[in-house]
């Protein structure tokens, strides 16, 4: 650091993600600390965390045994590359992971984010068919306001139109299936809806029919629909998309991006439906996002193909610098100790019944026209004002922030997914929060 001046104003260096810049450096909101629920603003502010960060810091901020784990793996080794060496810990990670996981899904392949995980996952997909003498596979499904991260993977396949006009054509060869959530049948549902799942998954029957299934190698969904707004799909969707997948020799991938560890009060969605896709990908929770890292779970076909297919050399030539990052693998190694030791799943199991009441109390409420949850995640739908999408809904956003709580807008919705750890006493301050948010809003 010098003493010569800036070359910016304070603010505008830093050009912030998926934020109104200019909106926000009128108006800064500045965290500078945090531990478990809270955050503390710069002005000394304490703000209740009702996001779990990004539905990532699922332990609560700055757990003393994470903090502590990367501490001592900064001093012992940095880093070391995944390419062509190894450092224990790692195997000894993907072991704790795989355990965690049901069938088959055995094989665990580091990234560094979610977004990375899903383009890890994308193209495992389609290098496992051509490996398998299946090379005319190259189609891709995604869905209706689905959300894969901002890569070139993820967007294409991904739904959310914003995310996808500004960036020209993307990916060639891939389909879109309808968003599995119809608010005129099932607003104010309370976990999953009653409804048809084939309503929703005739379109995916007759998208295969008009490519061909020869030449489609992957279907990937959220089993738990996040960014959108939080929307439970309904009951027996999974099973049929499973079952729809599997006749027609197309891989599944389940994002869990948001589901692994914890969310729903178990390990991992596929666990908590009780469907096993081929491939699954995770982030966030895997250490509690205390350092950046994802990963993808791969089933034995799929990596034994890969290994046994490949007659010399490298079998998948894909990877990142980071990949298994040291200091990632001892955070991802201490959360992961961390499930098991606090019973963080068992916790969603009890209270997530509370938080189900707590959020549908605000039925009735100023603007809103639906309210849905799931485990530890509960979205609310907030009437457009004039026609403008999301104005509505940032303004809740920035109301609950004054009255102490951090939730998300996300267009015409308000989503929470509170800490883990969170009991019913912490739980009743967010529904508070929100309620006077609705109220204060025009
Ligand atoms: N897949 C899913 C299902 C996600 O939810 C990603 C991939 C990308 O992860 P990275 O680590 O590359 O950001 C995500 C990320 C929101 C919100 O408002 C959700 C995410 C990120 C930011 C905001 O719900 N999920």
């Amino acid at each position: 650091m010098t003493n010569t001046p800036l070359k910016n104003d304070d603010l505008s260096a830093h050009w912030m993600p998926f934020t109104p810049n200019k909106a926000f450096k009128a108006a800064p909101r500045l965290y500078e600390s945090a531990e478990g629920l809270y955050y503390t603003t710069t002005e000394g502010r304490k703000i209740l965390d009702a996001f779990s960060g990004l539905w990532c810091s699922n332990l609560g901020h700055c757990h003393p045994k994470i903090a502590s784990a990367i501490s001592a793996q900064a001093s012992k080794m940095d880093y070391s590359t995944a390419f062509n060496f190894g450092h224990p810990d790692a195997f000894k990670l993907a072991n704790v992971i795989a355990d965690q996981f049901p069938g088959d899904l055995n094989h665990v392949f580091f990234t560094n984010s979610g977004s990375e995980a899903v383009d890890t996952a994308l193209k495992m997909a389609l290098a496992y068919h051509r490996i398998n003498g299946e090379g005319t596979r190259t189609r891709l499904i995604g869905r209706v306001n689905g959300y894969h991260g901002v890569g070139f993977g993820g967007i294409s396949v991904g739904g959310m139109v914003n995310n996808r006009k500004f960036f020209g054509s993307l990916l060639t060869g891939v389909d879109h299936m309808p968003f599995p959530y119809d608010a005129s049948v099932s607003a104010y549902t309370r976990g999953e809806p009653n409804e048809d799942p084939m309503k929703y998954l005739a379109e995916l029957e007759a998208i295969i029919a008009l490519h061909d299934a020869s030449t489609i190698a992957a279907v990937i969904v959220e089993p738990m629909i996040g960014s959108a707004g939080m929307f439970v799909p309904p009951k027996g969707y999974l099973e049929r998309l499973r079952q729809i997948t599997e006749k027609h020799g197309i891989l599944l991938i389940f994002d869990e991006v948001i589901t692994a560890f914890g969310r729903l009060g178990s390990a991992n969605a596929a666990t908590h439906f009780g469907v096993t896709p081929d491939i699954c990908t995770m982030a966030k929770g895997i250490n509690n996002a205390s350092v950046p890292m994802g990963a993808v779970i791969a089933d034995k076909k799929i990596y034994d193909t890969f290994i046994e297919g490949t007659k010399a050399g490298v079998e998948f030539f894909h990877g990142y610098t980071y990949s298994a990052h040291p200091l990632a693998v001892a955070a991802a190694l201490a959360a992961q100790d961390i499930y098991g030791e606090e019973g963080i799943y068992e916790n969603v199991q009890v209270n997530a019944k509370h938080l189900e009441d707590g959020v549908h109390s605000l039925k009735g409420k100023p603007h809103v026209t639906d309210i849905r949850n799931i485990g530890y995640a509960a979205g609310l739908t907030i009437a457009q004002r004039d026609g403008m999408i999301g104005a509505r809904s940032y303004d809740v956003f920035l109301k609950a922030y004054e009255h102490g709580v951090n939730v998300r807008s996300n267009g015409d919705t308000i989503t929470i997914a509170p800490i883990l750890t969170s009991q019913p006493a912490d739980l009743d301050p967010i529904i508070d929060a929100l309620g006077k948010a609705l109220n204060d809003v025009d």
